[in-house]
């Protein structure tokens, strides 16, 4: 199945969808040298939309081009504002937004410094990630033989879309052996994230995430930790092994596509009771609540369009 939309904000112009190409020689194409953001909008029960954490997603992108040295050439409020816009224009009510800044065609070779920055903003109507199935009963998750980035080897907390192909070996390993999501670990052997999404797990009424170290600091992670905090629970940023995730009561994965999908069993073990757990649940419920503007404390998260 293929994403389409109309329109593509594409370095300051809107593009038809059709027409948003590049040159094979892109530089990114050879190198993996982009960067990317995946944002949702929602759409609301009194009609509007609303874009969920807008803010800190573009200044996750901007963080993302410090790191490796090539920022977006543009001020975060322009790209901020034509996010608005390519939603507008495409007249979607709910989408899934990709910022993705990528170095063009220009020199070949690794070091090419003077390769022009191009910025394209799309979006397009994007279901539940892993399944509607998935968001209500669970998922199958494996851990993968793939390790999650060291540190040092690449850089984690940027969205590099080099950074990715380490997330496909590990998804193409484990829907090839009839799961549906990776669990990877980090290089010590630690429970990291999973191939698109950061993980929690919950026993005994607590919750716990892992740190930053090696992982992606999702959004959605600091929303679910935030939500998980003012609800009263005991929370949690500490390594965890991956026999401490086979004996929780509850786990589940927190993304932007993902959203909160409860985990129902880790290499063919079942998690608690199989289904997902009263935290999990409580927790999901609220999430969906916030992003789509019922829960009134939270209402600073949304963008309104
Ligand atoms: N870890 C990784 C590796 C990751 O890619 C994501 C997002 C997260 C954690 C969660 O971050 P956040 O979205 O800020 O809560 N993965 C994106 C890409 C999915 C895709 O297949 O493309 C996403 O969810 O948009």
């Amino acid at each position: 199945m293929s994403v389409n939309s109309e329109k593509i904000w594409f370095d300051g112009e809107m593009v038809r969808w059709e027409e948003a190409k590049v040159h094979v020689l892109t530089h990114a194409l050879h190198y993996g040298t982009a960067y990317f953001e995946g944002i949702r909008c929602y759409s609301l029960e009194d009609g509007r939309s609303a874009v969920f954490r807008l803010e800190e997603h573009i200044r996750r992108f901007f963080d993302s081009g410090l790191i490796l040295g090539f920022p977006p050439p543009y001020e975060l409020a322009a790209i901020q504002q034509a996010t608005i816009d390519v939603i507008k224009i495409n007249k979607l009510k709910a989408c899934y937004i990709r910022p993705l800044a990528f170095m063009g065609f220009g020199d070949m070779g690794l070091y090419a410094p003077d390769n022009p920055i191009h910025v394209i903003i799309a979006v397009w109507p994007w279901g539940a990630y892993l399944g509607d199935e998935g968001i209500k009963n669970g998922i199958r998750a494996k851990v993968s033989s793939y390790t999650r980035h060291h540190v040092n080897v690449m850089m984690t907390k940027s969205k590099v879309s080099g950074n990715y192909v380490n997330s496909v070996l590990a998804k193409n390993e484990v829907k090839k052996a009839g799961y549906d999501e990776a669990i990877m670990l980090d290089t010590e052997g630690y429970v990291a994230e999973a191939s698109g999404e950061n993980i929690f797990v919950v026993r005994n009424g607590r919750v716990k995430t892992t740190p930053f170290t090696s992982i992606l600091p999702g959004i959605t992670r600091d929303s679910l930790l935030t939500l998980a905090r003012d609800k009263g629970y005991h929370v949690q940023e500490e390594r965890f092994t991956r026999d401490e995730l086979y004996t929780a009561d509850e786990a589940f994965f927190t993304g932007t596509a993902a959203e909160v999908t409860p985990i129902r069993e880790v290499d063919n073990r079942r998690i608690g009771s199989g289904k997902p757990g009263p935290v999990t649940k409580d927790l999901q419920e609220t999430f969906f609540a916030i992003v789509k503007g019922k829960e009134k404390n939270y209402t600073h998260w949304l963008t309104y369009l």
